[in-house]
């Protein structure tokens, strides 16, 4: 490992601006809907695999739903007015899949789901904020699922379809980012092998995640496609998909561990971006999946080669990668890797200082490297990092102040910010960065028990909004004072 890496791994903080970035450089806030619109039942909306998966004895951490979360679905004019208030030029939010089709099959539009989006995206566009929209961060109406087993069955291409053209038709007057797929990863590994996440399926480990991302990468392509020949000239609009990874570091300078690093990076993102910018999957899932890796046709390789307009990048964490021959791991798509993942460097000291969640370390040196990979291996394509942050403990019982005093957050942002310059100035065609949160939401799993908000929600006194100090750290960052201010801190 390189010296320079060693130096930013121990943590120190990187000055970082925002003249380090071009003018046009987009600075935006992320959300998901289940995690934080609530009104379940409201508006005409119907049910997502969430919330029949959070309602599930034991799913749940804390044993919370989605129901209420934190109520943006009636809060939205106050989440924008924060947005404008702390300066971000962006907001990237999901669509509910249900509230637009709350049976998912496209036959019965929802109008009241409509007019809360347009609502939304008005009031978004009155404050000057650019809405980056994903239409699916994995609440597929539970109709879809208990019918047809969801994305494991291949008419979930034509129903996507369908949600999809309907949402371009209904709000790409006014929306000129889209994103058609958040993480097909975790839908197809944590939904259908681990069965942490919804649909909470492991019962065909080494067959159906396969099966599932097969299917996510031909419902993308078909979405693109459908943009691209009916909306896109005369919208003026881009469309891509978003991708998570973790940068994978070889544990040591040996050659098995060095190969082992980049298979893992395959399995991780070659398996999505492999089709999408090259037509077919990685040569070494070929070679270990055999027949269990589905194949494209023809038709479907052209569709899928060169399917975005930019690529979407979630990164929160790094891992040290060596090669075993037995995983550790006891799931199926680990066992095929042959790989390790490690927290600690050789010499004992963590790869970086841990956030709340056990996943979660701070290594800043990943993110550059990955966008370094990224460039590299996909020939420059323009990326936005749409999702990037780190969470805090639940702790009902520290005082406001305590909680709204996140300097580990702000450290992270003037960490990972700064590796974002250094990519750019790298060659990385990096065009912008959308923090994750903007406010504390349901995590998922962990439900309530993981805050990654910029913004501190109050959940015991009626979902009350208050800044964090990463938030302010980011609003003056935009203001271009956070050099001065780092060097007073
Ligand atoms: C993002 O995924 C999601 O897009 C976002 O909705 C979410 O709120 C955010 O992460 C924070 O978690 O429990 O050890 O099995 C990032 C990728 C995949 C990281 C699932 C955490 C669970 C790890 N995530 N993973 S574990």
């Amino acid at each position: 490992m390189a010296a320079d890496d060693e130096i930013l791994s121990r943590g120190e903080v990187e000055q970082v601006s925002r003249n380090d970035f071009p003018p046009n450089f987009v600075f935006g806030v992320a959300t998901s809907a289940y995690q934080v619109e609530g009104a379940s039942k409201e508006g005409g909306r119907g049910d997502s695999i969430w919330d029949v998966f959070s309602h599930k004895e034991g799913k749940i951490i804390d044993g919370s739903t989605g129901d209420i979360a934190v109520d943006q679905y009636h809060r939205y004019k106050e989440d924008v007015e924060l947005i404008s208030k702390l300066g971000f030029g962006a907001y990237r939010f999901s669509i509910s899949w249900s509230r637009i089709f709350p049976d998912g099959l496209g036959t019965i539009i929802n109008e009241e789901g409509v007019s809360y989006y347009d609502n939304l995206i008005n009031a978004l566009l009155e404050k000057g904020i650019q809405p980056y929209v994903t239409l699916y961060h994995w609440d597929l109406p539970s109709n879809l699922q208990e019918s047809m087993g969801g994305w494991l069955n291949k008419s979930i291409v034509k129903y996507f379809s369908i949600y999809a053209e309907t949402c371009f038709a209904r709000f790409g007057d006014r929306v000129k980012h889209w994103i058609t797929n958040n993480e097909p990863l975790q839908t197809a590994v944590n939904g259908h092998v681990i069965g942490i996440f919804a649909p909470g399926r492991s019962e065909h480990p080494s067959t159906e995640p396969y099966l599932v991302t097969h299917h996510q990468l031909l419902a993308h392509a078909a979405a693109v496609s459908i943009y691209r020949e009916q909306f896109k000239a005369k919208q003026g609009g881009e469309i891509g998909i978003v991708v998570d990874c973790e940068w994978a570091e070889p544990f040591t300078d040996n050659m098995e561990d060095k190969v082992a690093a980049e298979r893992r990076l395959e399995f991780q993102l070659g398996w999505f971006l492999n089709p999408i910018f090259f037509g077919d999957y990685p040569e070494v899932m070929r070679e270990r999946l055999g027949d269990r890796l589905p194949k494209f046709s023809a038709e479907e390789q052209n569709l899928l080669r060169n399917s975005v307009d930019f690529l979407g990048l979630n990164h929160y964490t790094s891992r040290f990668i060596s090669h075993v021959t037995t995983s550790p791991e006891p799931n199926d798509f680990y066992q095929v890797q042959q790989m390790k993942r490690d927290v600690e460097w050789p010499t004992g000291e963590l790869i970086g200082e841990r956030a709340a969640s056990e996943w979660l370390y701070i290594v800043p040196w990943g993110m550059q490297k990955l966008l370094k990979y990224i460039t590299q291996k996909y020939h420059n394509p323009p990326i936005y990092i749409t999702e990037n942050g780190m969470d805090d403990e639940e702790d009902t019982t520290a005082p406001l102040h305590e909680m709204l005093d996140d300097r580990k957050r702000v450290g992270y942002f003037k960490g990972y910010v700064g590796a974002v310059a250094e990519a750019i100035r790298d060659g990385s065609d990096v065009r912008g960065y959308f923090a994750w949160s903007l406010l504390d939401n349901f995590e998922w799993a962990m439900g309530y028990t993981k805050r990654f908000g910029l913004v501190y929600v109050d959940y015991k006194n009626g979902l009350t909004r208050h800044p964090k100090s990463s938030a302010l750290w980011f609003a003056r960052f935009l203001k271009n004072g956070a050099k001065k201010d780092a060097k007073e801190d």
